[in-house]
């Protein structure tokens, strides 16, 4: 009996047992499938909306619709000047557009063409704003699901850097809500002002699709730009990708249908700046291939998720605005990635003069962050950086040990490699040059300067009295191909008795130099093939300097700081 017992307990047991498996397997199984059905429908609606989007795109008729101007007239225009200083765009015509206005496909044909694999990762949009208007900001996330195919569009965060304008609260949250009821977009906020650079952090850790994608909260996302960004990253993981960036006019929204491009490159003061496509990224290429870039401007990017944050994600420790920019990209390059840009995706951006929010305590953050990015990553070359902010040594850039140790645990590779490899045109005022830094004229103790003019515009060339190091604008170079130059431009001689204008460096022989030393004279050739002397003439504090017939007067004799050749 008791065996039988036993074994009849037994038997309750599995009984029991596999109704229990049963159970909780039908659970988990029509749970679900009653999720995946509901995730179909959803999807299906999705694809609907943007169907309707995109066949309905060409015939919108309107203010502003396919990416047109907007001209105002009398009050309205008076008042779009007047409020153009505190929003540094023009609000006015940018309200009378609608949110999701039209725009050309301005990607070139070539782009057409291409076909991109079927199933492709998932995108987490990120939109960054503090106290941005509401129609650029709504415009910038109607452009988004309206142009990305909803299968690969996983979410698009609105993230709130605290802002205070009282419509970003609950109207904005309203919106959102009623205008994509299936929760495409949400809206998360930052309890106290994180600047950019941590709000982006805090919408990264947000996310949760396969690649993140960060937006400024004024753009306009255009035809096809997410397949070749997602395409580019299932493919290469390790590549981190920017759009193309077009210009939406501050003034008059217009968004611009200049279809070339050109890559990012920086200053030694640390600003981003744009540079043609190198001819070596020309050839072994085909037009819609990523291209290579040094830097990338910062706003516009993509990264798979996972390698965003094995690569160290963004400097936790920079605020507001600025430098972040390049430290992603020194960073993304010498840390075993690299940057590209994706011809045939491309996103509008509202070009803004200036900032329309403020930076609290006043604090030079680019020039603080930057300090931080020379340190952790520029090695030696960090000099370059505080030649031309000297004010800002000795300040205090907050604790970068993180950072450094970051750099030592991911083994990247140094700031000359990345010169050398990555960035072979870039000029480096002091190494590999016959002479460099400050060309005085002994007897006046007067020195070539700048005079802080804007050296992307063509002007003569000053004189100042010797600054000795001081100053940036008398930093010159004479180049291993005998340029006298700056770090972009180059000094030309044009004719006796003429101005020496600093013009973009071309190679001609009218910007070729020899330097005397036994002499001192520093001599230029006209393009007829004068030689004449750079010249101070009769001025004593300063003015410009000159190119005039060489007689061995004391104006014509120079020095420079210091020599390279023996
Ligand atoms: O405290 C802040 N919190 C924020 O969330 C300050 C700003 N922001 C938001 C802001 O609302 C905006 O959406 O951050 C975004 C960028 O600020 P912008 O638009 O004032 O910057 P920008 O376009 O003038 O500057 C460029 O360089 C910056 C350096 O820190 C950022 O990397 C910007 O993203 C970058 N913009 C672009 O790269 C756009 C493309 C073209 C260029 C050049
Ligand atoms: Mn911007």
């Amino acid at each position: 009996m008791p065996r039988l017992c036993g074994r009849r307990k037994r038997l309750d047991w599995k009984i029991l047992t596999v109704l229990a498996l049963v159970i909780v397997t039908s659970f988990f199984y029509f749970n679900f499938f009653k999720t995946s059905v509901d995730d179909e429908e959803i999807l299906l609606l999705r694809k609907k909306r943007y169907m309707e989007y995109k066949s309905g795109e060409g015939k919108r008729e309107g203010l502003g619709e396919k990416g047109r101007a907007v001209t105002l007239e009398g009050e309205e225009k008076k008042l779009a000047d007047s409020l153009f200083k505190k929003e540094a765009f023009n609000i006015i015509a940018s309200d009378k557009i609608a949110l999701d206005r039209s725009i050309p496909d301005v990607r070139d044909t070539r782009c057409h063409d291409v076909k991109y694999p079927d199933r492709l990762p998932t995108a987490s949009v990120i939109i960054i704003f503090h106290n941005e208007a509401w129609s650029p900001l709504l415009r910038t996330a109607h452009s988004v699901v309206n142009r990305s195919p909803p299968q690969y569009l996983h979410e698009v965060i609105l993230l709130d850097d605290f802002s205070d304008r009282p419509e970003l609260g609950s109207k904005l949250h309203d919106y959102v809500a009623q205008t994509w009821p299936d929760g495409i977009v949400k809206i998360i906020r930052t309890t106290e002002r994180s600047g950019l650079i941590r709000a982006r952090l805090a919408g990264a850790r947000a996310a949760t699709g396969d690649v993140l994608i960060f937006l400024d909260s004024h753009c306009e996302a255009n035809t096809g730009w997410l397949e070749p960004i997602l395409s580019r990253i299932e493919e290469s993981p390790r590549s981190v990708v920017c759009p193309i960036v077009d210009a939406i006019d501050a003034g008059n929204l217009e968004y611009s249908t200049n279809g070339g491009y050109q890559v990012g490159g920086f200053s030694w003061s640390l600003h981003f700046t744009w540079r043609d496509v190198p001819a070596r990224d020309l050839v072994h290429r085909k037009y819609t291939d990523p291209v290579g870039s040094p830097t990338m401007a910062g706003g516009l990017f993509a990264a798979d998720r996972k390698f965003f944050f094995e690569i160290g994600a963004y400097d936790p420790g920079m605020d507001v605005w600025g430098g972040e920019n390049l430290e992603i990209s020194f960073r993304t390059w010498m840390c075993g990635g690299k940057l590209e840009f994706i011809p045939c995706s491309r996103v509008g951006h509202i070009f803004r003069a200036s900032h329309p929010y403020t930076f609290p305590g006043n604090k030079d953050t680019h020039g603080i962050n930057s300090m931080r990015l020379a340190e952790v990553w520029m090695d030696e070359y960090k000099r370059l950086f505080y030649t031309h902010r000297k004010d800002l040594l000795g300040q205090d850039y907050g604790d970068i040990s993180e950072r450094v140790e970051l750099r030592r645990r991911l083994k990247c590779k140094s700031f000359k490699w990345f010169l050398d490899n990555v960035y072979p045109e870039k000029f480096i005022p002091d190494e590999n040059v016959h002479a460099w830094g400050m060309v005085r004229n002994p007897a006046s103790n007067l020195c070539l300067d700048t005079l802080q003019k804007d050296e992307k515009t063509t002007f003569n060339m000053g004189l100042y009295s010797c600054q000795n190091g001081a100053s940036a604008n008398e930093v010159f170079s004479l180049s291993i191909s005998d340029e006298l130059r700056r770090e972009e431009a180059c000094l030309t001689t044009v004719s006796a008795g003429g101005n020496v204008p600093l013009e973009p460096c071309t190679g001609a022989a009218n910007q070729k130099w020899k330097h005397d030393k036994d002499n001192m004279t520093i001599t230029g050739t006209t393009s007829s093939g004068d030689v004449l002397c750079l010249d101070k003439k009769d001025q004593k504090n300063g003015g410009l300097v000159y190119s005039e017939k060489c007689s061995g007067k004391e104006s014509q004799k120079w020095t420079f700081e210091h020599y390279l050749d023996n």
